[in-house]
């Protein structure tokens, strides 16, 4: 065939013509891109071959058709009968090892939402809402105690744990009951593996109307006031931000950072969870309408996961609307290219519009946290589509930094580079910025997979053990335990506000069945990040403080550096006191938490909507509003203020719900 062909094909020429018609000698440099001018080129260019180039390329050509022939037909009968199967059923990636994914995909018919509010019978801003198994009062809240008497002391002790853990789940295994939130009916499945639970059409299921029938718990006085607060930084968004990402209350203005209406998304489910019905439908209708994200904007992949992905995600499973479901799918998707490095360690910026990522303009490594806290969220849009890849792209990527070197003792350094997949700028270690919900999400996707993903469990007991090791001390003069960093063998007493989020961890999983003993540093920890709060003049928190480690006269536990006081509306404390009450029950917490709130409207509520982020907590006559509210101020400090002064238990249920690292709840795949 080869010979044929070359002997067919025209004598070589031992000159080169060139003709330029006026086409071709378009712009500056006689080139314009048309077909014609491609075509002709190639021609040319194979006319400029010798006749034994030509007869390679011929061969080669020829030799690829059979290799095709034959493929074609030693894989007919399996394509065959894939091609028989519903486009959900085509799955062209290989299996997750251990991963069954529902099959067919599990995404529910699209389901028509009703613009009408009378179809949202338990949503009632002066109502509880109705949860399934209500029980009332601290009584039921109490701290589970771990599995048999398992205590942490060594590496070794760590594995027995997790055996033990293992087997104590192998034991424990019962029926499992049909979970209900306000229509979204969740039927765990029983297989072993996940993600596998099957999402049902919202519906009201005979065990559902059973519950229905229970005394609902009142809201009490404070949560009328988280309520207020929520509706006062409601209307300074509605009047002056309405659809843009912030709002900036002083200027009554907006802040653009996706352009995609942030604040509003971020807020969905906490309207959802407060029972404000009229916000949320105008909300509702402002994503059916105006959500658009092909959009040639660039995002940052972690902040879009945790903020858009997973406040869409957690409004489906509230309120079972499919338009949620659709939307988180979309973004999704868009964020996909982000995983497409040498390493698969995603990149930290998408555009979700051209479908494009790369890393920031200064390096190619990204952040610890970022690439290890979008796990939960791309491993829920899985379970529900049925579309294995976002799961895969995630898992991937923990995999690969559960066997990296580089780690103190279970404590990971704060870059990792895209190319080469290792970490970067070794020998940091701090449970603030840049490394804080890696922790979070190790003990969180072990929750919410069943705890049955053991090296999740592993590395995170390594850590905890590692945060024992190098980063407690006590401060003077009140002994207050807190979490400094390690730079190099060097310790700093410095700690971030954003390490608050630590004492509601620990507490998580000593619920979880974890030691005795991180409950008790919960326990220590979150008097620390009270006191960030107490020792400070407006008694608020700045975002980062550095512990006393002598006693010296007149001097607080707390010192605060002038770069570092401001506050946020960060949640991290209020999240933190919120797990405390639920397994606590101790009121104490409680009350730590309305205080908290008291000074927020005290100093950064703004008279015309909008509470503001401030640039000094030591000033409380003038704190210096820095004339912008977070979207997690409504996203996460709200909502979790909210659920701490809750005294049902069932209003999120922690063994059924882990919350993302920006408080939107999703549901875990095996419940207790
Ligand atoms: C939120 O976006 C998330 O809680 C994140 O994990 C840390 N930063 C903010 C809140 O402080």
């Amino acid at each position: 065939l080869g010979a044929a062909a070359a002997a067919a094909s025209p004598p070589r020429r031992d000159f080169i013509s060139v003709t330029l018609s006026p086409e071709e000698a378009v712009g500056a440099g006689g080139y314009n891109n048309s077909k014609a001018w491609r075509r002709r080129s190639c021609w040319r260019k194979w006319k400029q071959l010798s006749r034994l180039q030509r007869s390679v390329i011929l061969f080669l050509f020829a030799f690829l058709a059979v290799c095709g022939v034959i493929s074609y037909t030693s894989m007919g009968e399996p394509w065959k009968s894939l091609t028989n199967k519903s486009l959900d059923d085509q799955r062209t990636e290989p299996e997750i090892p251990g991963l069954k994914l529902a099959n067919p995909a599990v995404l529910p018919a699209p389901q028509k939402a009703d613009a009408n509010l009378g179809n949202y019978p338990e949503l009632s801003p002066q109502k509880p809402p109705k949860p399934p198994h209500v029980r009332r009062g601290p009584s039921n809240l109490q701290i589970r105690p771990p599995r048999g008497d398992v205590r942490l002391k060594t590496r070794h002790d760590t594995s027995r744990v997790i055996e033990e853990l293992v087997q104590a789940d192998k034991e424990d295994k019962t029926e499992k009951s049909v979970i209900s939130w306000r229509g979204a009916v969740i039927e765990p499945d029983q297989s072993t593996e996940p993600p596998s639970s099957k999402i049902k059409e919202p519906e009201k299921s005979s065990s559902v109307e059973a519950e229905d029938q229970k005394e609902p718990v009142p809201i009490n006085e404070r949560q009328i006031a988280v309520i207020e607060a929520f509706r006062h930084a409601w209307k300074g968004y509605k009047d002056f931000a309405w659809g843009h990402d912030e709002l900036k209350p002083l200027s009554k203005s907006y802040s653009e950072w996706f352009g995609l209406g942030l604040t509003l998304i971020d807020a969905l489910d906490t309207m959802w969870i407060l029972g404000l019905k009229e916000e949320f439908e105008e909300a509702r209708k402002w994503v059916v309408n105006d959500l658009v994200f092909d959009k040639n904007v660039d995002v940052n992949l972690f902040e879009s996961t945790i903020r858009i992905l997973g406040g869409l995600l957690s409004t489906y499973h509230l309120c079972g609307d499919s338009l949620f479901l659709e939307k988180a799918k979309d973004i999704g998707n868009r964020l996909m290219p982000a995983f497409k490095t040498p390493s698969k360690i995603p990149y930290s910026d998408v555009n979700i519009g051209r479908g494009t990522a790369h890393p920031p303009r200064w390096t190619s490594d990204s952040t610890v946290a970022e690439v290890t806290s979008i796990q939960l969220e791309f491993r829920e849009l899985s379970r529900l589509t049925g579309d294995e890849k976002f799961q895969k792209a995630v898992d991937e990527v923990m995999k690969h930094v559960h066997t990296l070197s580089g780690k103190n003792d279970g404590l990971v350094p704060m870059f990792i580079n895209t190319n080469s997949g290792q970490f970067t700028h070794l020998g940091v270690y701090t449970l603030g910025a840049r490394a804080d919900s890696y922790y979070e999400y190790l003990l969180k996707q072990w929750i919410q997979g069943g705890k049955k993903e053991n090296e999740l469990l592993e590395d995170y007991m390594r850590a905890i053990e590692g945060v024992k090791k190098h980063l407690l001390q006590r401060s003077q003069p009140k002994k207050l335990t807190f979490v400094g960093e390690l730079a190099h063998g060097h310790f700093s007493a410095k700690m971030d506000h954003l390490v608050c989020f630590l004492p509601g961890t620990l507490a998580l999983g000593a619920h979880n069945g974890l030691p005795a003993d991180h409950m008790k540093l919960a326990e220590a920890l979150i008097e620390t990040c009270y006191q960030m709060y107490a020792q400070v003049e407006t008694g608020l928190s700045p975002e980062i403080v550095h512990f006393n480690l002598h006693a010296q006269k007149g001097h607080k536990d707390v010192e605060i550096k002038p770069a570092d006081r401001h506050n946020l509306l960060r949640p991290e404390t209020v999240e933190s006191l919120f797990y405390m009450y639920r397994f606590t029950g101790d009121k104490k917490y409680q009350d730590w938490g309305w205080e908290i709130l008291q000074n927020f409207n005290k100093y950064t509520r703004v008279p015309t909507g909008g509470y503001t982020s401030i640039n000094n907590v030591q000033n409380p006559s003038n704190p210096e509003p820095r004339d912008k509210m977070e979207s997690f101020f409504l996203g996460e400090t709200l909502k979790y203020m909210f659920l701490l002064f809750s005294d049902d238990i069932d209003l999120i249920n922690l063994d059924k719900y882990v919350f993302n690292t920006e408080a939107h709840p999703l549901p875990i795949w095996v419940p207790a």
